[in-house]
């Protein structure tokens, strides 16, 4: 028992030094912190605690090679992680490249000092060799190693369980693989990896090409014409995307204290000179992929997934997303902008699935103290410091295509002191109240973007195109957001909240002012590829072009639920929208819709399960994008000159 003790105490230390040495995991709280260093434990009690089955000499030999098992596996990681910022995933490994390429690079990613990680294993080698006399012939009663694997066991619980306390729904929505092993550690990393692997794998396997015919045949009869007063007018023009984190439609026009919360985008909507058409009516569809689930369907025309996000357990799906399509079709060049760290919502592998040219991450910002609150940049110097790389985009022969993603008006809806111009409400919600001076610091912000493209002659010839992505205040805080809309957030009323604002200027087209339309994210990219004038029937996508006289006028929810002009559908009850009272008998026409709603959705989810857009050859010409054709990060492009030079 003491030998077993001594091989613990010694990996858990060791596993603490190289989380904290070898990894950035973005500890950011003393909680945080705690768990790092305590969840070794657990995997050293129940993966150590094994050998405890052998009996005399043998015990000893297990522990030895499960020791030397482990720590292979974790310096796998540490050397994996100083090539790549990331962990070893079965997904990584299946990319037969990664791993040729990291054999060759392992002895200049290697050190001297790493020798130093295999100390404890040579300590445990030698005790064992000198002392193997003594060794007890006798197994440890039964009781013993299975007291070692609950006590593993217990530890784990409390440690997920404080993690969830930090962090809800951990486990389930895998926000960065970054967040696992920090809160749980690299072993659940690798076990947690494995499992969904395993799942999302035997679905992909179970998927053939003929689970597209339906598929096709239902978005071929969705399909809705352009218009042809609109279609092409976007060609060639640069595109600026802005992304409005957490912003509800209830704060455009509204007045807290007989004060504009956003001033600048309500002189976008209202001043019919500025060309923008607003679109009031517009719902965002996300569930726990939130951000990355929005970003998910304005580029692809796909919903996220009922569970979990699909940027993270459908990475390496095959797309056809429109960054590809505007490249392959108009030599546009794509580049996300975002002051958050690149793994976030395993941005910097789907990224590549979508064909995106250039991420900027927090890597190529000045992320330094008094720039960055909560999730990371603040969105003043955000948008400041994306202005030279937008330039030097410009400066390029081939259109952009650029995404600006804002950060700051997230939950909680903090900013430093002297930053906020608006008194916050007076609900005694704090998340309520301070929602209002974030979505004040991002206007400004906004405000100041929109000068600075002016005056770098970005403005004038480019579409501008503005939306939220989802709530920012969720269905917890009710009884505060009753004060501020004047009456009771009933379940049809909360639905009506989830209207996030979308907006679009397209160069030399006059705006249409207010649209109410019902519409959602999902329409954006046909909407978008008709602009540009590209018939948007050759891809599969599930919404339709907003402009079009045959738009479908309704917004679906990723629960199924759904809003129309005149009626609702929400927690499996229909509402009459002007009475707000439950229709007892929907008619025919209600019922078809529910079920084709809840048909579309379980397309949209037989498409990302089975990667059947794999099996899909939009046009003649289509290219399949290959992921290894991007690189991003600031180390690559630095080495790649330095290869130049
Ligand atoms: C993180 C940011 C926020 O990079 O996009 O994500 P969210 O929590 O809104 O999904
Ligand atoms: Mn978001």
């Amino acid at each position: 028992m003491g030998f077993f003790l001594l091989a613990l105490v010694l990996f858990w230390m060791k596993t603490y030094i190289i989380y904290i040495t070898e990894f950035s995991l973005g500890v950011s709280n003393m909680l945080q912190h705690f768990l790092l260093f305590i969840n070794p434990l657990s995997s050293g009690l129940i993966l150590l605690g094994f050998a405890l089955f052998f009996k005399g000499k043998r015990f000893g030999i297990a522990l030895l090679i499960i020791d030397t098992l482990l720590t292979l596996f974790m310096y796998a990681n540490v050397v994996f992680y100083r090539d790549y910022g990331s962990f070893i995933t079965i997904q990584v490994m299946m990319q037969t490249d990664n791993i040729g390429s990291i054999g060759n690079s392992f002895l200049g990613l290697a050190q001297w000092h790493d020798l130093l990680y295999a100390l404890d294993l040579v300590i445990l080698a030698v005790l064992f060799a000198k002392r193997k006399v003594h060794w007890s012939p006798a197994r440890f009663s039964f009781k013993k190693p299975f007291a070692v694997l609950a006590t593993g066991v217990l530890v784990f619980a409390a440690n997920l369980g404080l993690a969830e306390i930090d962090r809800p729904q951990l486990l389930e929505r895998v926000f960065d693989n970054n967040y696992i092993v920090k809160y749980l550690g690299l072993p659940s990393f690798a076990v947690l990896n494995t499992v969904q692997s395993v799942e999302v794998s035997a679905q992909r396997s179970m998927a053939s090409s003929e689970d597209l015919t339906e598929v096709e045949s239902y978005t071929d009869r969705k399909y809705a014409e352009p218009n042809a007063e609109y279609f092409g007018t976007a060609e060639g023009k640069n595109i600026i995307k802005i992304h409005l984190e957490s912003l509800q439609s209830f704060v455009i026009d509204y007045e807290l204290n007989g004060e504009e919360v956003t001033p600048f985008l309500n002189s976008l909507v209202n001043d019919e000179s500025k060309n923008f058409t607003y679109f009031d009516n517009f719902f965002h569809q996300t569930e726990q992929g939130k951000t990355a689930d929005a970003e998910l369907l304005l580029d692809n025309s796909l919903y996220g997934l009922p569970q979990g996000s699909a940027f993270v357990t459908k990475g390496t799906n095959t797309y056809q997303a429109l960054p590809a399509i505007m490249d392959q079709k108009q030599d546009y060049t794509s580049a996300v902008f975002h002051g958050d760290e690149g793994s976030f919502w395993n941005r910097d592998q789907i990224y590549k699935q979508f064909g995106i040219d250039e991420f900027y991450d927090d890597e190529y910002y000045d992320m330094s103290q008094e720039n960055v609150i909560n999730y990371g940049l603040k969105d003043k110097p955000f948008f400041e410091q994306s202005m030279p790389m937008l330039e030097d985009l410009a400066a390029q022969d081939d259109p952009f295509y650029a995404h600006m993603m804002t950060l700051t008006h997230h939950h909680p809806f903090v900013l430093d002191e002297g930053e906020a111009s608006i008194e916050p409400a007076q609900t005694g919600n704090g998340t309520v109240d301070r929602y209002f001076q974030t979505a004040r610091y991002m206007d400004e912000s906004l405000e100041q973007f929109f000068e600075d493209l002016k005056e770098q002659g970005l403005y004038e010839d480019s579409v501008i195109m503005i939306y939220g992505d989802h709530n920012g205040i969720s269905g917890n805080h009710n009884e505060a957001m009753s004060q501020i809309m004047g009456e009771e957030i009933t379940p049809l009323k909360f639905a009506d909240l989830q209207r996030v604002p979308f907006m679009i200027r397209v160069p030399g087209v006059e705006g249409q002012g207010t649209k109410h339309e019902f519409s959602s994210q999902v329409d954006v990219m046909p909407t978008m590829l008709h602009l540009l004038g590209i018939d948007s029937k050759d891809y599969i996508q599930f919404g339709t072009d907003m402009f079009s006289e045959e738009h479908k006028d309704f917004a679906a929810f990723r629960n199924g639920d759904f809003m129309t002009e005149d009626y609702s559908y929400v927690q499996e009850k229909f509402y009459n929208n002007e009475t707000d009272e439950v229709i007892e008998e929907p008619t025919d026409e209600m019922k078809e819709l529910r079920d084709q709603v809840h048909y579309e959705l379980s397309l949209n989810d037989e498409v990302l399960n089975g990667d059947l857009l794999r099996f899909y050859e939009p046009t003649e010409d289509w290219e399949p994008v290959d992921p290894s054709d991007y690189q991003y990060g600031k180390s690559e492009e630095d080495d790649e000159e330095n290869n130049d030079q």
